[in-house]
């Protein structure tokens, strides 16, 4: 503002109009540049990093003796169900009571981070009783994400069935994303990751690393996503960019996705996700690789989404959900996400899509938290994730 009120004032010291042409085109072309480069520079809001809060919730064990338990989905009609990442899908009773492992469990892939994954309930489920398993599947050329279904009877699932394959399958056991989250149409998104060796993949939108995908209840591709008629484009492709995805929850009054990502280090990103759009990575992020080496082109680049939101240091985010009980006082509509490391509840106030304030809690467990959710009388769940992995229930502290 003051370059530009100097020129201003200068301006009629010269009588030629030529002059101030040339110096108007100059002075458009000046605030052209700035655009530009405002925008290419454009920065996302940093975590501030806040000091966990101590002893304000209350963490009961409602269940303990899981072997690093992935994923938990609420019954209708009381309990839950669990999984362990090694290939098991438990049922635990709302006392605790852990049933031995259930039948019609697929074959998992249970390395390195690979193994029996997210769980959901169908949206019909009092109706069609089916349970939907996300889970690294072993394969021709590796292993890579996918999904089963199966109906829920009294030993297990019934006629499970594959109903989606990541492709292609690779080597390694790392980056698998693998949330399940339903939308309202009966649709629903599974958050992939890269495969880690594999990022370049996630801008190569005739595979599905590195992606976040849309499926319809059978595993086929609604015909309303963004790239079905893009040639070489894979159908159920919703967004790409991604590295690795294990946080996500729908918006309970705007019905938008949103998902908290982990990044390399110091770029944990938390999205707003839209269809069709590019998620930046490995080209854009916040953070350097975990060796240090700089990532791709910097933080950055038109046509790439920016993270409403970025974590550096890091969370390692887990589940998440939007809150939408009573139990909590305030926290309604607030994001709630698990951290692995430092091992956290994170706490998001959120207004109109922006992140207004962070908090932490429950650091004083020194727990990694593998899951998230909210039980149907408010209260929140977490699963810790050791080979002696526990359900925790979480309720305000007793003032
Ligand atoms: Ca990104």
């Amino acid at each position: 503002m003051t370059a530009q009120q100097n020129i201003v004032i200068r301006l009629p010291i010269s009588d030629s109009s030529a002059f101030r042409q040339k110096l108007a085109a100059l002075l458009v072309a000046c605030f052209m540049c700035t655009a530009v480069a405002a925008q290419s520079d454009a920065q996302a809001p940093r975590s501030p990093t806040p000091q966990a809060i101590k002893g304000a919730l209350h963490a009961d064990t409602i269940a303990k003796g899981l072997e690093h338990p992935w994923g938990l989905a609420f019954l209708p009609q009381g309990g839950m169900l669990v999984t362990e990442r090694p290939g098991r899908l438990r049922r635990v009773d709302k006392d605790g009571r852990v049933s031995e492992p259930l039948s019609g469990v697929p074959e998992v892939f249970a390395r390195g981070q690979g193994g029996l994954l997210d769980v959901a309930l169908s949206p019909a489920f009092a109706q069609d009783r089916l349970v939907y398993l996300s889970f690294a599947e072993p394969g021709e050329g590796g292993a890579g994400t996918a999904v089963a279904r199966g109906r829920l009877g009294e030993a297990g699932l019934e006629n499970t069935l594959v109903i989606w394959r990541q492709q292609p399958k690779v080597g390694g056991g790392n980056h698998w994303g693998s949330r399940i989250v339903f939308r309202a149409d009966g649709t629903f998104f599974v958050t992939l990751g890269e495969r880690f060796d594999y990022s370049e993949k996630a801008q190569d939108l005739s595979v599905t690393l590195g992606k976040i995908v849309r499926i319809r209840s059978d595993g086929s591709a609604p015909k309303d996503n963004p790239f079905v008629d893009r040639d070489r484009a894979r159908p159920e492709i919703w967004s790409y960019g991604h590295r690795n995805v294990q946080a996500a929850a729908i918006h309970p009054e705007t019905g938008q996705l949103w998902t908290v990502e982990h990044g390399a280090r110091g770029g944990d990103e938390l999205n707003r996700v839209q269809p069709g759009k590019n998620y930046g990575w490995p080209v854009i992020s916040y953070g350097v690789h975990y060796s240090f080496a700089k990532i791709g082109e910097g933080t950055a680049k038109p046509g790439m989404e920016q993270p409403a939101y970025y974590w550096d240091p890091v969370i390692a985010p887990s589940g998440m959900v939007f809150y939408t009980g009573g139990a909590f006082s305030g926290w309604k509509g607030n994001i709630l996400i698990g951290s692995l490391t430092p091992g956290l509840l994170v706490r998001l106030i959120m207004n109109d899509g922006k992140v207004m304030k962070e908090e932490r809690y429950l650091a004083e467990l020194r727990e990694r938290i593998r899951d998230v959710r909210q039980a149907p009388d408010g209260s929140l769940y977490l699963l810790t994730d050791t080979r002696n992995g526990r359900i925790l229930r979480v309720t305000p502290a007793r003032r």
